[in-house]
């Protein structure tokens, strides 16, 4: 078995540790299933003050990460691992959009991950060019640093690995693995102010179940997020039931 492995390079070590020692993901490295560290790059730097960042050249507003206790951690992390193969991913809003697809390959990756989250404005050019060899983004907006970037990329990637999650969670592994949003669930009371559970769910016929799970996706997928239908895998079953979906309008 060769594990999923994440090397975070940060300022901010203390943003990751909580969400990383908790629940499923915490579950996930105890079973060996997950390698994490975390390194502090200011532990990198050289001078009295440890300065990790500097004020940008031409002039203009806030701080830019400097490159020299960067290169040093990356160094220093590749070393701590001698033979390994190594990935390495700036998160910033300038990256490829990070989608299942994306969690998919990641969760698949045989090569040790480092994450390097930036933070205030910016990293020097030269980082990116000379030691990232690929920018993800999880969406477009501008987190105050790459450190939630990197837990959401982590999170998502880990779930995927076979046995992070238990048998009563890996039902939900395929919600967005089909392309359509997840149906509805219950559970009890069968009736909870006035609302009834679908009278099919208690039925017990795991037929007229699993159509109506398929049907509500598409309901959900057709309200919500139709842009998933174009490529989502759809059967012709799948599309009949569009079909009646939009005639009936009973949406
Ligand atoms: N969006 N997806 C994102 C981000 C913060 C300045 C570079 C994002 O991944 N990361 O907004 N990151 C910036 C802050 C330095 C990273």
């Amino acid at each position: 078995m060769n594990k999923l492995s994440f090397d975070v390079l940060t300022l901010f070590p203390g943003i990751l540790e909580g969400p990383l020692n908790e629940s499923i993901l915490k579950r996930a490295r105890e079973k060996g299933l997950l390698g994490l560290r975390l390194w502090n790059i200011r532990d990198f730097t050289e001078d009295k003050h440890q300065k990790a960042d500097d004020s940008p050249y031409g002039g203009e507003a806030g701080m830019v990460m400097k490159p020299e206790p960067i290169f040093r951690a990356i160094e220093q992390v590749k070393a701590a691992a001698p033979g390994e193969r190594f990935l390495t991913v700036l998160l910033s809003p300038q990256g490829k959009v990070f989608d299942h697809a994306g969690a998919e390959r990641l969760s698949r990756e045989t090569r040790r991950i480092i994450l390097l989250c930036g933070h205030y404005e910016a990293i020097d050019e030269r980082v990116r060019q000379m030691l990232v060899d690929e920018e993800l983004s999880i969406g477009d907006y501008v987190l105050t640093g790459g450190e939630l970037a990197a837990l959401v990329v982590i999170d998502a990637a880990a779930r995927l690995v076979p046995g992070v999650l238990g048998d009563d969670e890996s039902a939900y592994r395929d919600s967005f693995g089909d392309g359509l949003l997840d149906h509805p669930h219950y559970t009890r009371p069968a009736e909870f102010r006035g609302r009834k559970v679908p009278e099919v769910l208690l039925s017990g016929n795991h037929d007229a179940i699993w159509k109506w799970r398929r049907r509500e996706s598409l309901r959900a997928t057709l309200l919500k997020r139709p842009d998933l239908l174009e490529t989502a895998g759809l059967t012709e079953d799948d599309r009949k039931v569009l079909e009646e979906l939009k005639r009936d309008s009973k949406l």
